[in-house]
């Protein structure tokens, strides 16, 4: 039995993500995790809510709640969001957790043993009103170069120039309006990346097998001048994870915190004590220490591009510097973007649709089988209302769906609610089985490599074989002439429901297990032989007809919705 460990990128916790970042990470993270699971393999499969930085800082601020109220009201949220799209997670922990600050304390302690930590002293903006230091974001004033009122202290949005914050003519808080704004001279902690180039360039270098999206980004961090700086790990900030040496204070860095960046992917390692923590389970360590049993676990990371130079570079330089067994990466699966009728998703412009009212039209599967059958990988892909009302329509309710009621429903009216009575499956049966058997081998494949757009249409070209077989026999006609020939025909059609049940459960999960249910199909065993697994619902087997499994959408609901997210949510 082979081992996975799985995370994907953990959400930031201000605000419900878009339909863009499900598909960039979770939702595939959760395809490979129940195909794992379904193959008998051990999984653990881990995500989390990346609660720090200023983002969820000024996202409470807005809420008009403290911060810690405010993400743990937001991890709650979006963890029952996650569970009502079936995200598989072993556990969904928080970054914020006491297990992730001792952690990330942990790793800086070691960092800095290892002589890869510097301190920097920088000069920062200090606001009086606000009592804070504020990042550049934070500030805006007027351009030096073309006037605009309003330029942000990195850049102005208008003639695009980079900008300190130090440049802009009457600079202010955003958070507070305030004009009373000082330069102060402020310590940092500096990962020292740079030292680590040649280590970490040989490591890439050996990832032959990596999907090309992920290395080319990787080895354009690594070789541009600019990729492998030293990076600041502390900020000036209340809400995160103090700085300390371990257990130890860190003298010049009272009342810092670490940088958002640098204690979320430790979350990986500390949403598995969580688990344990949680009495979930026993012993985390067997996944994340290879001095402890996880030398056998072969670890997959799922992440949208641009997450891509924080897991090849940063964190890695995280877990070699610390010079301890941890578990290293052996697999990044990353993704471009999904783009929305016409334009981009954005969450900060409220644009697209957003997990919480999808789930309000339309059920998860429905969700599920459209973004993972169109999951941007080989290039950014679109969602359109059009395209999303085809798809379901066909695949999932023409292909799959009529499938399932035609042949339950003959049944009923010729024979009965049970597996009808027949001779030995002959040459067309044996010819669908010997196609079957071809195409699942294909799909194991695909979903092994986590080539999900390929899978998707393996899994569709065996729901088509089945139709197409049903048409070709035609029970319909065979009835007539032939009844006991007409009943091998639909024993065999009764036995493919149970058999597209099990593979399309990752895909398709609510679906899939009310077919089993309605089928009274127990063995929910992955088909490892079609002929074998095509005999699982024996004569007599009794079942029910099940309702609709998959509804059409009409020309005017796709009308409606297309209208109701043609702005941007309020
Ligand atoms: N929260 C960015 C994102 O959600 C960030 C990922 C962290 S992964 C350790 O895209
Ligand atoms: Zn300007």
């Amino acid at each position: 039995m082979a081992r996975h460990l799985i995370t994907s990128a953990i959400p930031y916790i201000n605000g419900i993500k878009h339909l863009g970042n499900l598909v960039g990470s979770q939702l595939p993270a959760d395809l490979f995790a129940r195909y794992q699971r379904a193959r008998g393999n051990e999984v653990m499969f881990l995500c989390a809510t990346d609660e720090h930085g200023t983002p969820a800082e000024l996202a409470a601020a807005k809420a008009g709640k403290p911060v810690a109220d405010y993400c743990a009201e937001m991890h709650e949220l979006q963890a029952k969001i996650a569970h009502d799209f079936r995200l598989s997670f072993d556990h969904f922990g928080r970054s914020s957790s006491p297990q992730n600050q001792k952690l990330t304390q942990h790793f800086a302690g070691r960092l800095e043993e290892a002589g890869l930590i510097r301190e920097v002293t920088e000069k920062q903006m200090y606001s009086f009103a606000d009592g804070r230091f504020l990042p550049d974001r934070y500030i805006e004033g007027t351009c030096p170069n073309c006037g605009f009122e309003s330029a942000r202290g990195d850049q102005c949005d208008n003639c695009t120039k980079q900008l300190d914050p130090t440049d802009l003519i009457n600079p202010y808080s955003t958070v507070s309006g305030s004009t009373e704004l000082e330069e102060r001279e402020t310590k940092h902690l500096y990962l020292r990346q740079s030292e680590m180039r040649e280590k970490l360039g040989e490591w890439i270098d050996s990832k032959h097998d990596w999907p090309v999206l992920t290395t080319s980004i990787a080895k354009k961090w690594l070789n541009d001048g600019d990729g492998l700086q030293d990076r600041g790990i502390t900020r000036d900030l209340d809400w995160g994870v103090p700085v300390m040496k371990g257990d130890e204070p860190w003298p010049g860095m009272e009342g810092k915190v670490f940088y958002v960046w640098f204690d979320a992917p430790i979350e990986y390692i500390a949403a598995a004590q969580e688990w344990v923590d949680a009495g979930k389970g026993e012993d985390w360590e067997r996944w994340w220490r290879t001095d402890k049993g996880a030398d056998d676990v072969t670890y997959t990371q799922f992440m949208g591009k641009d997450n891509v130079p924080f897991h090849t570079l940063s964190f890695p330089v995280t877990i070699f510097g610390s010079g301890e067994p941890w578990k290293l990466v052996d697999y990044i699966k990353s993704f471009n973007y999904l783009n929305y009728d016409g334009g981009q998703f954005s969450t900060s412009r409220g644009r697209g649709v957003f997990m919480d009212q999808a789930l309000e039209i339309l059920p998860a599967d429905y969700w599920r089988w459209w973004l993972l059958s169109h999951a941007p990988e080989s290039s950014d892909a679109e969602f359109t209302w059009e395209n999303f009302q085809t798809s379901v329509n066909k695949d999932l309710a023409d292909v799959l769906g009529n499938f399932v009621s035609r042949v339950t429903k003959f049944c009923r009216s010729k024979f009965s609610e049970a597996v009808p009575e027949g001779a030995d499956y002959g040459p067309d049966e044996l010819k669908l089985i010997e196609e079957l058997t071809a195409r699942v081998r294909t799909y194991e494949k695909h979903m092994a490599d986590m080539e999900v757009r390929k899978s998707a249409q393996e899994l569709r070209a065996i729901w088509v074989a089945g139709n197409e077989y049903l048409q070709t026999v035609a029970p319909w006609s065979t009835f007539k002439e032939d009844p006991a020939k007409a009943a091998v025909q639909i024993r065999l059609a009764l036995n493919l429901i149970p058999f597209y049940a099990v593979l399309s459960a990752p895909f398709i999960p609510d679906a899939a297990a009310s077919l089993l249910g309605s089928m009274n199909a127990e063995t929910t065993e992955w088909p490892d032989d079609v002929a074998t697994a095509l005999t699982a619902l024996p004569v007599g087997h009794e079942f029910t007809v099940p309702e609709v499994t998959f509804r059409k959408i009409t020309d005017d609901e796709r009308n409606d919705w297309q209208e109701r997210f043609a702005g941007t949510r309020g």
